[in-house]
């Protein structure tokens, strides 16, 4: 039997959409009325309308009508701590009864409690631990997940970590980018010699984790509980040495100025930011560095100090926005409610939040030229949604409108 094949032809047209390109240089959201998108070997090789030209099809093209539904990349998860062990819903209810943050760290909880409960687990178990939190992004058009170790503190706790971050792209139909965060907070045990816990493990577990492929870029916490500029700039400078990109929570509960020191590495991002001033602003802009909020934090622990986002928007800076997922400070599985988040609490405009999933937060993890928007050559990352407009995906609380996901070409949800 002859196989009809043309070759300029997709295997699957997505016809009937309303598309939301995020094309840069378009405004907004690059919205396109009766576009189309046609994917062919888990690319897509066209995203524009189906009336002004002819969308590459042959009659072999499988033709998939959308509706009239939204039709936006995968969204990007660009900043979280999906990899870890136990939770701390305990501490939530003491915080409740009055307790500080602060103060049940004094006492043993905190970070150190998920350090103890993710190294008391074997890979399988953290592994499992870790899925039904990836499965809840997915269930939500999420593409892309960015993982960090920080809860090891020692250099086989942190491998771990990011073995298990690796191996859940093997397990779902997601695309991984790994970021190592030893600088995440002094282990005990160390408390008494911070220099030879940056020297014991930070660095030479930074050399080994490269070796083993298992690191996609270097991050830190830059702050008074945990690191100084001047304790990360080692780490950023064998980053720097091992041609892997940096990131850095800054200037989330204090000014220490790590936006700066991020921005004068050329970092990807720069996370956080309620305490960031104009001249952090100023430097993140320049650099290209993305400035990525992370509502659910700063819901989370009852923050009065929002992100400078008018600073940001004046310097020109690019804006993403994530879940930080963590057990401590952001127990956040959604990003559509972090985009709600964002806009309530910060003031983000419903483009500026679905440009800061897709777009801006790949851009975070330096997959641009892979994800992010609806782009010819780009993969085939997209969502199907069951909305009337884009605002409805910032401005509802708990409600799931994915109609469709799509991975590298493939249906892969519900
Ligand atoms: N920023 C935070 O808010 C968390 N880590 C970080 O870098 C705190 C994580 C925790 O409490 O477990
Ligand atoms: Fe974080």
């Amino acid at each position: 039997m002859e196989a009809k094949v043309s070759p300029g032809g997709g295997t699957q047209c997505w016809r009937n959409a309303r598309l939301a390109t995020l094309r840069e240089g378009l405004p907004g959201l690059g919205l396109l009325e009766g576009g189309a998108v046609v994917v062919r070997a888990g690319r897509i090789i066209y995203a524009g309308s189906e009336k002004e030209s002819r969308p590459p099809i042959s009659d072999t093209t499988e033709i998939i009508d959308c509706g009239g539904r939204l039709l936006t990349p995968a969204l990007v998860d660009c900043h979280t701590h999906l990899v870890h062990g136990g939770h701390r819903a305990r501490e939530f209810e003491r915080r409740l009864e009055g307790a500080t943050y602060a103060q049940i760290a004094r006492e043993g909880g905190g970070i150190v409690a998920t350090v103890r409960a993710t190294n008391a687990l074997g890979e399988d178990d953290l592994l499992a631990q870790t899925l039904p939190r990836l499965d809840a992004l997915l269930a939500e058009g999420v593409g892309t997940v960015e993982i960090k170790s920080g809860y090891g503190l020692s250099i086989a706790g942190e491998l771990k970590i990011l073995r298990v971050a690796r191996r859940l792209e093997s397990l779902r139909a997601v695309r991984i980018r790994t970021s190592y965060l030893a600088a995440h907070a002094v282990p005990p045990e160390y408390a008494a010699r911070r220099a030879d816990y940056l020297s014991e493990v930070v660095l030479p577990g930074l050399a080994q984790a490269h070796a083993q492929g298992l690191v996609d870029a270097v991050d830190g916490f830059c702050e008074g509980i945990a690191f100084s500029t001047a304790e990360m700039r080692p780490v950023f400078d064998v980053a720097r040495r091992l041609g892997l990109p940096v990131k850095m929570h800054a200037e989330q509960l204090s000014n220490l100025g790590g936006a700066k020191l991020a921005a004068a590495y050329g970092a990807l991002s720069a996370d956080h930011l309620e305490y960031l001033d104009n001249e952090g602003a100023t430097a993140l802009a320049r650099a290209g560095t993305v400035a990525v909020l992370l509502p659910g934090a700063f819901y989370t622990l009852r923050e009065r100090q929002t992100p400078p986002v008018a600073a940001l928007r004046a310097a020109g800076a690019h804006l993403a926005v994530a879940t930080d997922c963590n057990p401590g400070t952001s127990p956040l599985t959604s990003l559509l409610l972090a985009m709600n988040l964002a806009a309530t609490l910060f003031g983000l405009t419903v483009a500026e939040c679905l440009a800061g999933t897709t777009r801006e937060a790949a851009r975070a993890l330096g997959l641009l030229a892979e994800t992010g928007t609806l782009e010819p050559g780009k993969s085939a990352d997209f969502a199907v949604w069951d909305v009337e407009s884009p605002a409805e995906l910032v401005y509802r609380l708990g409600f799931n409108p994915l109609y469709r996901r799509v991975y590298k070409g493939a249906k892969v949800t519900p």
